[in-house]
């Protein structure tokens, strides 16, 4: 009767309106930051659906544009100051940024600044202002119902946070904090912390085992409990959501609901990161999203997931600090992944198939003639519809003939049941596990109707010689003459044997 209470306390406290999230943050600091199309296929070839900008880049919100993809961005701390001290200013960057995309890219967060009071403490004096005027900046566009405005903060500003029942916000910021929470409150928006059980655990001298901060079975002797509300603790993370709930309430604010803005494990460090490694953070995190996805919530609050950005889409090779610094990605450069997540189970968040999922490309700096002659095989003898690449249709753009023969090269290959041998064409493809997908252009969905997922393209009159003269009319021999037909020749000879 006791707890039935407590859990109808509980969730009439803080209440999720929709069942919690896995997000990605999107950092760029790469030096081969891919283009905002590859970055949307990568989201998209890995279904997922919330992400978080660490600006407002405008190529970035219109490649998220009519994805259904919901989008987190933030007034970066470089703009704060102005922002904060002026409301024309905050006005103007919410026209310039958020009015200009919304609704087509659907942004549904404002994070303004980025753990201001531990990074730029001398901004945290406007920090509030800050957040109220941009929100007014909504409000006056009707938009403050759909965009709630939050500002991400550093867990180190919550103190004692074990036991959690005893934390508190550090009390040199509560000049701040308090006035933050009211808005928060009165606004219907959420605390952004950032959580990173990595660094508790590596600060702890051992303190805090490593199973602990990876959220695996503890012996229940082991298993951290909280002297004053006798709640056990299996994992670090709740306990530290539980010290936010319970820093807020010190302060009399109960109905705020937490949302963990950055969340990871590196999987690489230098010497003395000895537990930044693939395992962990292939662990840490698979066992994150399968935490936040049950919907178990927090001990303090059973039932209500905390949504969670996962930290990060891309390993960013250009960031400075230790090594672990660079290896916090899911992903490198290239979209590969850096370790396959263990999420049996948990829904189609972030595919994690992607060891069998091959694709056949063009490769680097292949003769162009050559090129051009297998994709001319391609859609000819190969028998690939061809349709998709040709003007006007999704994957035209880019209109390169290596784009085209990406496309015509992995649809073959697909055709072919990915049998030995068929990404080849004399040696200009190659098979990749990158998906080439972009824009409405899809690759790689297999089976004989093509890999071509929502065609807009009109079938083409059925006889395969037919669609051959079409394509070749089509693309033509860009300015080349009898040599490309002895290059085609001998091309069309050597894939005889495919037919
Ligand atoms: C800024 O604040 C002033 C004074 O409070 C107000 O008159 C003005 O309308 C505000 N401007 C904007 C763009 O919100
Ligand atoms: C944006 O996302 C919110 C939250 O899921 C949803 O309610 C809303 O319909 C979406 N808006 C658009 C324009 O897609
Ligand atoms: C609390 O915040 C102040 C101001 O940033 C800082 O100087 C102090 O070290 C913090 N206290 C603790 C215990 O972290
Ligand atoms: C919280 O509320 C209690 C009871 O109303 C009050 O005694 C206390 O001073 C309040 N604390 C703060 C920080 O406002
Ligand atoms: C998922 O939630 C159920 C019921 O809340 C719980 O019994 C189970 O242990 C949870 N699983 C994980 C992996 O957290
Ligand atoms: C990849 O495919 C092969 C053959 O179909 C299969 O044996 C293997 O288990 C698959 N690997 C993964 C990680 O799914
Ligand atoms: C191709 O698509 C059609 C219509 O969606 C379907 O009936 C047919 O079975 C598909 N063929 C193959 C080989 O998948
Ligand atoms: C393409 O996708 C849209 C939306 O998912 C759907 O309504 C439409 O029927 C699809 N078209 C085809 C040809 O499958
Ligand atoms: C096939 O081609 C003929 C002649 O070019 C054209 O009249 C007809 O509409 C085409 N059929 C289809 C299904 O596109
Ligand atoms: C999204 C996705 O591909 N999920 C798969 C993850 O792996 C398990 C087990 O291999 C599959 O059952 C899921 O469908």
């Amino acid at each position: 009767m006791g707890l039935l209470v407590f859990l109808l306390l509980a969730i009439s406290v803080v209440s999720a309106d929709e069942v919690a999230f896995i997000g990605v943050n999107i950092g760029t600091d790469l030096s081969d930051m891919p283009h905002p199309t590859q970055v949307v296929a990568l989201l998209k070839a890995q279904q997922i659906r919330h992400v978080r900008l660490y600006n407002a880049d405008r190529g970035m919100l219109l490649a998220l544009a009519n994805t259904g993809i919901k989008v987190a961005i933030t007034v970066p701390n470089e703009q704060l100051l102005g922002i904060g001290q002026s409301n024309t200013t905050a006005a103007n960057w919410v026209s310039q940024n958020v009015v200009a995309h919304y609704p087509d890219t659907n942004i549904t967060t404002i994070c303004v600044g980025s753990e201001v009071l531990t990074t730029l403490p001398n901004a945290a004096r406007i920090l509030v202002s800050a957040l109220k005027f941009i929100h007014s900046a909504l409000v006056a566009s009707n938009l403050d119902s759909q965009i709630k405005v939050s500002t991400p903060l550093s867990s180190s500003i919550i103190l004692d946070s074990f036991p959690p029942s005893q934390a508190f916000f550090n009390r040199s910021w509560n000049p701040v904090i308090v006035p933050m929470l009211s808005f928060l409150q009165s606004t219907g928006s959420f605390l952004m912390l950032n959580i990173y059980p990595y660094y508790d655990y590596m600060q702890s001298n051992g303190v805090i085992p490593l199973d602990y901060a990876l959220f695996r079975p503890l012996a229940s002797n082991k298993e951290a409990v909280d002297a004053n509300t006798l709640i056990h603790y299996t994992n670090v993370f709740d306990a530290m959501v539980d010290a936010a709930y319970f820093a807020m309430a010190y302060l009399n604010y109960t109905n705020i609901p937490v949302i963990v803005s950055e969340s990871g494990w590196p999987s690489k460090g230098d010497s003395s990161e000895p537990d930044a490694t693939l395992d962990n953070a292939n662990t840490y995190n698979s066992n994150l999203i399968k935490h936040v996805l049950n919907q178990t919530g927090t001990p303090k609050h059973p039932g209500i997931s905390v949504s969670t950005y996962i930290y990060e889409l891309y390993n960013e090779d250009d960031k400075p600090g230790p090594l672990s610094e660079q290896n916090w990605g899911l992903f490198d450069a290239n979209g590969e992944p850096i370790y396959i997540l263990h999420l049996t189970g948990s829904g189609s968040v972030l595919a994690n198939d992607t060891t069998n999922q091959t694709f056949c490309t063009v490769k680097d700096g292949v003769d162009t003639k050559m090129l051009q002659a297998a994709l001319d095989w391609a859609c000819g003898p190969g028998k690939v519809d061809c349709s998709p690449i040709l003007q006007g249709q999704p994957c035209y753009e880019p209109d390169t003939v290596a784009a085209h023969a990406t496309y015509a090269f992995d649809t073959y290959y697909h055709q072919m049941g990915k049998a030995p041998g068929t990404c080849d064409f004399n040696g200009v493809a190659a098979i990749t596990t990158t998906n080439p997908s972009h824009n409405y252009c899809l690759f790689g969905s297999g089976g004989s109707n093509g890999t071509f997922g929502n065609s807009t393209a009109p079938a083409l009159n059925s006889s395969s010689s037919g669609s051959s003269s079409h394509y070749l009319h089509g693309f033509g021999f860009h300015g080349c003459g009898s040599t490309c037909a002895v290059i085609l020749v001998g091309v069309l000879s050597l894939f005889a044997v495919f037919l």
